[in-house]
């Protein structure tokens, strides 16, 4: 019989030999017959399924409220520096992804990882939040550098209210919300921000959905796919970002000398 010689590649997520390309076995044409969005087309090639619509649009919102935050935050920072060094549009994009990580923007994973964790070991607020501080980690999905008690972040009650309107259930952004409690009896900078409210949302959509089994969800989660929100989320803003510099004809950027503490 005929000997299949060993490929170098497997892949699962999307097939481009036939007469149209197919995402997860769904040809092109039915996407845009359809009427899918680009939460459909993440659902195909990152989950490898067609989602409910509840949890597509709950994506698309995710992009939508992740998309930009201003000029000043780490991300559009080094892009805008990068574009005023007269660098190109993926020189500038990648230099602001660059910086999303543990502390901006990238602490998605570890928000669902430890919400997850603590919530099904039934651990109080109290237990969790002073375990991580023995720990010396800081709870990731917790503070802002902005965002206070008395100014809580608007994209969050968004994801909040839309989550309790359509989501059959919200056990974990319930759980994050206690732990948001308890933390802003320590401080007032110590809100859930947007990496939390999205880490344990998600971990709600991944169990309450009945698309998931236990173990993809586990797989889910270790390898970490959630900051892939914000990334594809933010590099909305980083290309505007770059756009914006250029149209304006910026120069090169320097930092002043009076805003640097100059000390041996
Ligand atoms: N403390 C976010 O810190 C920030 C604590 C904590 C326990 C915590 C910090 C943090 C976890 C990572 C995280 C996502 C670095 C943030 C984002 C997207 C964004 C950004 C934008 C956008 C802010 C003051 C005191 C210290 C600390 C304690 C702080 N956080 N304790 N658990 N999580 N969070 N990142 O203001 O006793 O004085 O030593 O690492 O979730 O990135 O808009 O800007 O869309 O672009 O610099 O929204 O919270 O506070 O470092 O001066 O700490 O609070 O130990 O205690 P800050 P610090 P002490 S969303």
């Amino acid at each position: 019989g005929k000997v299949r010689a060993p490929t170098h590649i497997i892949s699962t997520i999307s097939d481009d030999r036939g007469e149209e390309p197919c995402y997860g076995g769904v040809p092109m044409s039915s996407i845009v017959e359809r009427g899918y969005g680009v939460g459909d087309v993440i659902s195909l090639l990152w989950f490898k399924r067609s989602l409910p619509r509840y949890c597509t649009q709950f994506i698309e919102i995710c992009i939508m409220l992740c998309a930009d935050h201003g000029p000043c935050v780490s991300g559009a920072h080094n892009t805008i520096v990068t574009a005023r060094a007269g660098k190109d549009l993926v020189s500038s994009l990648v230099s602001g992804l660059l910086t999303i990580g543990p502390r901006f923007g990238g602490a998605i994973d570890d928000a669902a990882r430890y919400f997850k964790d603590a919530f099904d070991k039934s651990l109080t607020p109290y237990e969790f939040v002073e375990s991580m501080k023995k720990k010396g980690i800081r709870v990731p999905g917790i503070g802002h550098r902005i965002k206070r008690g008395d100014n809580r972040d608007k994209r969050v009650e968004l994801l909040q209210k839309f989550a309790r309107t359509h989501f059959p259930a919200v056990k974990y952004m319930e759980y994050a919300v206690q732990v948001e409690n308890y933390t802003l009896s320590k401080a007032n900078n110590l809100v859930l921000n947007v990496d939390g409210a999205i880490g344990s949302l998600f971990l709600d959509l991944l169990a309450g959905s009945g698309m998931f089994t236990k173990p993809e969800i586990d797989e889910i989660i270790e390898i970490g796919y959630l900051n892939g929100l914000f990334v594809l989320a933010r590099s909305i803003g980083l290309i505007g970002h770059t756009f914006d510099q250029k149209r304006l004809k910026q120069p090169l950027y320097r930092h002043p000398w009076e805003d640097v503490l100059y000390t041996k």
